[in-house]
């Protein structure tokens, strides 16, 4: 499915996440675990004012461990938590649970100090395209109510979904778009599936994420594809290309061949983990 952001779906968007912020306690916000900043919708925090705020960090079995750790710390905050969750596997409805509950816990005291049964929390489910909102509600639903994929796009309807007695969670309202303020935001959403391949060229796509390989990863290189690593990406790319006999006749190398399998194992995870953004570096 194309997905493209035009003015009118983003006013259309922020019409509807205004609405339904006000039917809700708090907010979840997925974010991509691997680009937290580029994942990020720059109105959400905005939108959300003073109401409190899950981040939660998905695919975290796909970024580096003590990166995340230190984006947690980053993104915590006076009414915000941040949490790094692997969506596929743990158990949601006890986390998401517990976590909510935390974030209301001044409500649900007062309640209780008033001799009211707390009510269940109302959360609404926020993200950008891919994030894996539609598999941790589906998830949560303990059925299938939300179509899930690893296109951007997928998910249209809005609906309630009762994750437990103490907690009822508001699909996305909309289709949210990512932060792609900056020229390495769109190569980072690139790279981890966000956005579709058409739009950004791969050779730009290619070398951005070879240059955070080259400087981050070497390792991965050497371990991957048995090269020398060197600073050039186009060089290692030549590198690679030889060693995997990707040639073309006259012995030059197939580029866009091996463009595309490197970026198709970076992507299926073949080289290891990858966090694609860090949080305490002014460059990348
Ligand atoms: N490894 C891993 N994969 C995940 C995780 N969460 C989601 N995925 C995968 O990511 C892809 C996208 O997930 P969806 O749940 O469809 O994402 P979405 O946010 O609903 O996407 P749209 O409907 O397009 O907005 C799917 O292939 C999921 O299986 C996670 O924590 N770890
Ligand atoms: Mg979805």
């Amino acid at each position: 499915m194309s997905i493209q952001w035009f003015p009118g779906h983003m006013t259309k968007a922020k019409r509807e996440m205004e609405e339904k912020i006000k039917l809700v306690d708090m907010v979840i916000e997925i974010r991509d675990a691997r680009i937290p900043n580029a994942s990020r919708n720059p109105l959400i925090q905005q939108i959300c004012g003073h109401k409190p705020r899950l981040i939660i960090l998905s695919k975290k079995d796909k970024a580096e461990e003590n990166v995340t750790k230190q984006w947690i710390e980053k993104l915590s905050e006076n009414n915000v938590r941040a949490i790094a969750l692997d969506l596929l596997k743990e158990d949601l409805t006890k986390v998401l649970t517990n976590e909510c509950q935390l974030m209301m816990k001044e409500k649900i005291d007062r309640q209780i100090r008033k001799g009211i049964r707390p009510t269940a929390i109302k959360a609404m489910v926020v993200g950008i395209p891919n994030v894996g909102k539609s598999t941790l509600i589906n998830r949560v639903a303990k059925r299938k109510v939300a179509q899930t994929g690893d296109r951007p796009g997928v998910t249209r309807a809005l609906q309630w979904v009762k994750v437990s007695t103490q907690l009822e969670l508001l699909d996305t309202p909309g289709v949210l778009w990512p932060k792609f303020e900056e020229e390495k935001d769109g190569y980072v959403l690139a790279v981890t599936g966000a956005i579709r391949d058409e739009i950004l060229p791969m050779e730009d796509v290619f070398a951005y994420a070879m240059n955070i390989l080259i400087k981050h990863y070497p390792k991965y290189l050497v371990d991957r594809y048995n090269i020398e690593v060197c600073e050039d990406p186009f060089e290692c790319m030549e590198r690679i290309a030889r060693k995997r006999g990707f040639i073309m006749s006259g012995n030059e190398i197939d580029t866009e061949r091996t463009m595309k399998i490197v970026m198709k194992e970076i992507r299926g995870e073949q080289l290891g983990r990858i966090s694609w953004e860090l949080p305490y570096a002014n460059k990348q």
